[in-house]
């Protein structure tokens, strides 16, 4: 039998803080829970579910319950790296590493601007951009991971994502902000280490390539291990989980254990559940909709959920170019509950959003 903890009954603010301090309360980053789902896996489809009031437990010893279970939920604070160059605007408001990274998609196929023919100045100028709007971390991949999608040639990958780098490593120093690498592929990640990236994003969470943990163990910066089931080629063809939620929980906590082992030190992972990578809509709601469950991983969250197409499903068939309402409606959920890191195409309106957003959430 394993047990999850799910945060529920999650307040913010002034109400956060008084429920804490009557006992009525946990802390969950700026956020506080109030009630907890118990959820013991016994075996496949056998998933019992019990929802505990943190009131009446703490009253009676059951904090001990909660606190004395195999699965902790705890605030986590936000990363060194990523703390120490969050903008004073921003951080201000949120208090806990609220950030966001802006997408480069180095690459002449990518879904949402598919077609475009590649162009490292227009690149460099969107993700400057992008930081001009307050973009703490600048995400660029050279391999579009999209449902359907052939992988690239290493050399070619680096060959997309260097100019790029280069193109942005000045004005990124100069203002704080993090390059981040999107790859799977370990030949990738050293290059654009060596060429100023400092935080590894690898969406098969440092699985695919069997070089990618002992390249990342030997960087300081942030490393983002991303559940996906199966290959971008094939993944959407027939996904299928037991629970998705808790298989997702299990498939990271077996990956953040992997780049431990592998000399990564957990103060420097985040954690992704990867939507849309190998998920159906309803495997997509049911991820976000649980989000909180990932807290218990006990390392930062991103978020992923910029322009994908199940926002258009859920919707009018939008095309990809028109999806920033469902994008922010769906990375403001999981920011609700408990993710610090948000992916996105559209950094000044999402940071709008987010300041927004945290405002009330705060007062
Ligand atoms: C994600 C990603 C995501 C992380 C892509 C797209 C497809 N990395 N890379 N999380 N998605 N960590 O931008 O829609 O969701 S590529």
């Amino acid at each position: 039998m394993k047990r999850y903890l799910r945060p529920l009954g999650i307040l913010s603010g002034s109400a956060a803080r008084d429920a804490v301090a009557a006992g009525l309360a946990l802390p969950l980053g700026p956020l506080a829970y109030s009630l907890v789902e118990v959820i013991e896996r016994h075996g496949p489809g056998d998933i019992r579910r019990e929802i505990i009031s943190l009131a009446r437990e703490t009253g009676e010893g059951g904090a001990r319950r909660v606190s004395g279970g195999r699965v902790r939920v705890t605030p986590q604070p936000p990363l060194p790296l990523l703390s120490q160059t969050m903008g004073p605007s921003l951080s201000s408001f949120t208090g806990e590493g609220l950030t966001v990274m802006g997408i480069v998609n180095a690459t002449p196929d990518s879904f949402s601007d598919g077609g475009d023919h590649f162009d490292p100045a227009a690149a460099i100028a969107h993700a400057e951009a992008m930081i001009r709007a307050g973009a703490k971390i600048i995400d660029i991949g050279g391999e579009s991971t999209r449902p359907g999608s052939d992988p690239v040639a290493v050399e070619e990958e680096i060959r997309r994502v260097l100019p790029v780098i280069a193109g942005i490593r000045a004005m990124a120093d100069a203002v704080g902000v993090t390059i981040s690498v999107d790859t799977r592929n370990a030949a990738t990640m050293q290059a654009a280490l060596d060429a100023g990236a400092s935080m590894i994003n690898d969406v098969s969470g440092l699985t695919h390539d069997p070089d990618a943990a002992a390249v990342a163990a030997k960087t300081t910066g942030p490393v983002v291990l991303m559940h996906m089931q199966g290959e971008p080629r094939t993944m959407q063809l027939a996904p299928a989980y037991d629970d998705v939620a808790l298989d997702v929980y299990d498939a990271l906590e077996a990956m953040i254990a992997a780049a431990e082992a592998a000399g990564i030190d957990r103060s420097r992972i985040v954690a992704d559940p990867g939507i849309g990578f190998g998920k159906t809509v309803e495997h997509n709601l049911a991820l976000l909709s649980q989000f909180s469950l990932f807290r218990g991983l006990g390392v930062p969250l991103l978020v992923g959920v910029s322009r994908k197409g199940f926002l258009a499903r859920l919707s009018a068939g939008e095309p990809a170019g028109q999806r920033l309402g469902g994008s922010l409606a769906a990375g403001l959920a999981a920011i609700g509950q408990g993710a610090q890191i948000v992916r996105v195409h559209d950094a000044p309106e999402t940071l709008q959003a987010l300041r927004v957003f945290a405002a009330i959430r705060d007062v």
